[in-house]
Formats: C-alpha cells, structure tokens, sequence
C-alpha cells in the first residue's frame, strides 16, 4: 500500500479561457501536482495543446508541472516542455523505439523522466529501464480524452509497485483515467500513490476544487 498521497488535477478538463486562473485555483485547492496533458492528435486521436501554453500558466503555480506527452514522435519536443516549465517529464513507452535514449535526454536537460503504459502495455517493458525513471504512470484509460471510464488494471498496479519497491528507490506511481472517490480507494490499496483526475476534480467549478481534491485522497 503506498503511503503519502498526491493529487494531481489535470488541466484537460480546465476551462481553457480561463487557464491560468484554473491552475491558480486548483493550486490553492490543495493540488500537489498539476497534470499537463499534451496530445498531438497522432499518438491519440485528440489534440490539446504545447508548450507555449505552458509556459503562459507556469508563472502562476509553483506546484510540479507534472507533463504529460501523449506525443510521437517525443524526442524534437522534450527542450521545449524543459524550458517552458516542467518539472517531470512523461513519455509514452509506445511512442517510438528509441525509449531509453528519451529518458536520458529528459534527465539530462535536468527534469525528472516518467514512463506511461498504456493498458495494453505490459510490465515486463519496465525491465530494461526502472533505474531511468523517476515517476511510472500506469494508464487507467486508453489515452486520448477526459471522463473517460475506468479500466480497472489493479493487477498491473500492484506488479509495478512490487518492482518499484524492489528497487529501493522512491519511484512514484501515477495513475490516470477514471479516477474518481470510488476508484481512488482501489488504486491506492493497488499501490498507487500518484492520482491524476480531471473530470472528477473540475466537474463542479473552482467552488468545489477544494472539497473534490480531498476526496480523492482515500
Ligand atoms: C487519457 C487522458 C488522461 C488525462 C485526462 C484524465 O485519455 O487524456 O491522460 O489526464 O484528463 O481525465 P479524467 O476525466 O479521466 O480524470
Ligand atoms: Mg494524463
């Protein structure tokens, strides 16, 4: 069971004409990260937005940026998410065949590198790099869109968190996806300790940010 929670909101489900003040807001609600969604409409049918945009919100939290590219391929954009802001950098495992080297790239500009499995995915990927990554995000949906339902994968969830504690190192795992009050319980007990939620965080206005993010905690 992992211990120390975190929350981090994520701003897909933002009202984007009002960005930076949504992230303010989520911030002051309690969010240990902010989740930055991008998509590039080919890696997932869906596009959001890149660094630029980022770079306009970082200025108003302080809180991780906590990047998440669902972009193929990674490697032209990694400098850009650094500069704009990021503080971890997330990688798809399915985004191209030079993984590895992609992480390397990540620490090497000084951000910490994070692996993301789709469902399909298997654990055994992680094999050959758990020592080049900070964060391993297990993907509850399949990637591409908010308020999507839960793909419950708490087997997966409890194997990554045998190998992450196998290696001794405080490596956190995310999830994201579906992640609601009811759901969070089941991660958590699975192991993980990083929640990203939009739909359940953003659904009910700024008004209700606190109150959602502290429901999600367990
Ligand atoms: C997956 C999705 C996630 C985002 C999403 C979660 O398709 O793009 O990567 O983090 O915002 O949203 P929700 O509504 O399922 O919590
Ligand atoms: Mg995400």
């Amino acid at each position: 069971m992992a211990q120390n929670i975190k929350i981090a909101p994520s701003i897909l489900s933002a009202d984007f004409g009002h960005l930076a003040d949504e992230v303010a807001a989520v911030d002051a609600a309690g969010a240990d990260y902010i989740h930055i969604d991008v998509m590039d409409g080919h890696f997932v049918p869906n596009i959001s937005f890149g660094a630029p945009v980022m770079k306009h919100v970082r200025a108003v939290s302080k809180k991780i940026f906590d990047v998440h590219l669902m972009i193929a391929p990674c490697d032209p954009y990694l400098k850009d998410f650094a500069d704009a802001g990021a503080d971890i950098i997330t990688i798809h495992a399915e985004a191209g065949p030079h993984i590895h080297r992609s992480l390397q790239q990540i620490r090497a500009l000084g951000k910490k590198a994070g692996i993301a499995l789709n469902p399909a995915t298997p654990t055994d990927f992680l094999d050959c790099i758990i020592d080049d990554v900070d964060l391993i995000l297990c993907m509850t949906v399949n990637p591409g869109f908010g308020g999507q339902s839960f793909i419950p994968v708490l087997d997966k969830i409890a194997d990554i968190r045998k190998r992450i504690d196998k290696t001794g190192r405080d490596i956190d795992l995310e999830v994201d996806g579906g992640i609601t009050p009811e759901t969070a319980k089941d991660v958590i007990a699975a192991g993980a300790n990083v929640l990203v939620a939009g739909t359940s965080v953003f659904k009910d206005g700024p008004e209700g940010y606190a109150k959602n993010i502290a429901a999600l905690r367990g």
